[in-house]
């Protein structure tokens, strides 16, 4: 029934179902009319807070929140441990404000809480100025108290008085109204720990020691020209990255100072590593490929031998073997295989457990080459306020998953 959701300006889940669509912003609002106080939250000794995400203390408190209280998978085994270098990472990028890192205290310790970051988006042939809104939470012990909709209410007010009202959203629940669908995909980099914490199972037809030998890697990447992303790489992959997105129906659009935050490794920013990202440079000196991925480790709940899994997130990735013209998706099919095939070498040394990876970009060329299994989790993709027409599973036209 949505009670809060069909007050919002978002599509009904019957709508546009039929025929396409004219796309664009549901709800015209002006900055001047946007209330500049917080709605009261009306509950004795509840109080809104701006978190400020350089002071390592409120970090700190926002990852406690996080690590003991954010998404787990249905069957509770597992819980999204975002460390304190990737909040940083994640919430303080290019144009970041502290207005938008929203907490809820009751007494002196937080309890709920929402971010957003600024980012350029482009729906087919517009681009939007929004925000990516992203690491709500509330604490367990606050749960079915409709807490949610107020720190949505808040996080859209805040947004809307920096003259921002569009939002992209990613959640496993379906709301009105999903603007695309993709699914998670595993591939096992150590499969003995997988089975032991009881992720991946051991199918009946095999054994243990089958399985170990199915996932095992070479040592080294064999790629022709690879090598870690360095500053003088930004233009060239910002370009490279523009023209392969370009495809693509729903794609951020990244400025140059985007493109450095997000794909290269900065140690005074975050000691901890988050991002890995590589380059192909051909024998003339030009980035002809990058690929890219995250670190991410999950709490394993109530485990005697294992308290996390370390899993690398594909990211994104360009490459020239996809942009000839005519496209040769059997070239751009072999190339990526490649390029993945190394991704998985170079995880598996940097000590990663799992590689995952969801079917949006090209993903569907070498998901199943590579031996990603398809996963449980479906992640469903939103914009706030806008109008806009089904994107098919993220993967385009030329190639359906
Ligand atoms: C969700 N994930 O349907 P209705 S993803 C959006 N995203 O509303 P209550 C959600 N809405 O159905 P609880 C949602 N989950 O009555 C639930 N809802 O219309 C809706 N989990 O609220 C739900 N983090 O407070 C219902 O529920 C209403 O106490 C119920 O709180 C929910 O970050 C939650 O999964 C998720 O911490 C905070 O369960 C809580 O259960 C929790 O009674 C574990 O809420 C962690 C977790 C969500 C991860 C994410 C993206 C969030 C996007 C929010 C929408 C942003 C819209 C754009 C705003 C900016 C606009 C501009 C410009
Ligand atoms: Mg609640």
């Amino acid at each position: 029934s949505y009670k809060f959701w069909s007050t919002q300006p978002v599509m009904k889940l019957d709508e546009g179902t039929d025929k396409p669509i004219e796309e664009g912003p549901l709800r015209i609002q002006k900055v001047e009319d946007i209330p500049t106080a917080p709605a009261p939250l009306g509950i004795d000794k509840f109080d809104w807070v701006t978190m400020d995400l350089t002071q390592e203390d409120q970090l700190k408190e926002v990852y406690e929140l996080l690590n003991g209280h954010y998404v787990e998978d249905d069957e509770a085994m597992f819980r999204f441990k975002y460390s304190p270098d990737m909040l940083k990472w994640a919430l303080m990028s290019p144009g970041w404000k502290k207005e938008w890192h929203v907490g809820i205290r009751g007494g002196t310790k937080l309890c709920a809480f929402i971010s957003a970051v600024p980012v350029q988006i482009r729906i087919r042939d517009k681009v939007v100025k929004g925000s990516e809104v992203n690491f709500m939470v509330v604490h367990k012990k606050l749960r079915n108290k409709r807490l949610a909709p107020v720190l949505i209410k808040e996080i859209t007010r805040r947004c809307n008085l920096e003259g921002v009202f569009q939002a992209i959203y990613t959640a496993g629940v379906v709301l009105p109204k999903p603007v695309s669908t993709c699914r998670y995909f595993h591939r096992a980099l150590n499969w003995q720990k997988l089975y032991e914490i009881g992720f991946s199972p051991c199918p009946s037809n095999s054994k243990p020691a089958f399985q170990v030998r199915k996932y095992a890697l070479p040592d080294h990447p064999s790629t022709r020209g690879l090598r870690e992303m360095q500053p003088k790489d930004v233009d060239a992959v910002q370009k490279l990255l523009k023209r392969y997105l370009d495809r693509f129906d729903l794609t951020p659009e990244f400025d140059r100072e985007e493109v450095e935050h997000w794909f290269l490794h900065k140690k005074e920013l975050t000691p901890e590593r988050v991002i890995w990202t590589y380059v192909v440079e051909d024998g003339n000196g030009k980035i002809t490929d990058f690929f890219s991925f995250y670190s991410l480790d999950s709490s394993v709940i109530n485990h005697q031998k294992h308290q996390v899994i370390h899993a690398a997130y594909g990211w994104y990735y360009a490459t020239e073997a996809g942009l000839s013209t005519p496209y040769d998706k059997a070239a751009e099919k072999k190339r990526l295989n490649d390029l993945m095939h190394d991704a998985l070498i170079l995880a598996k040394n940097a000590k990663f457990d799992v590689f995952n990876a969801l079917s949006l970009l090209h993903n569907g060329l070498f998901l199943e080459q590579q031996k990603f299994g398809r996963g449980d989790g479906q992640l469903h993709y939103y914009i706030f306020n806008y109008r806009a027409n089904p994107i098919a599973g993220g993967v385009d036209k030329r190639n359906e998953i």
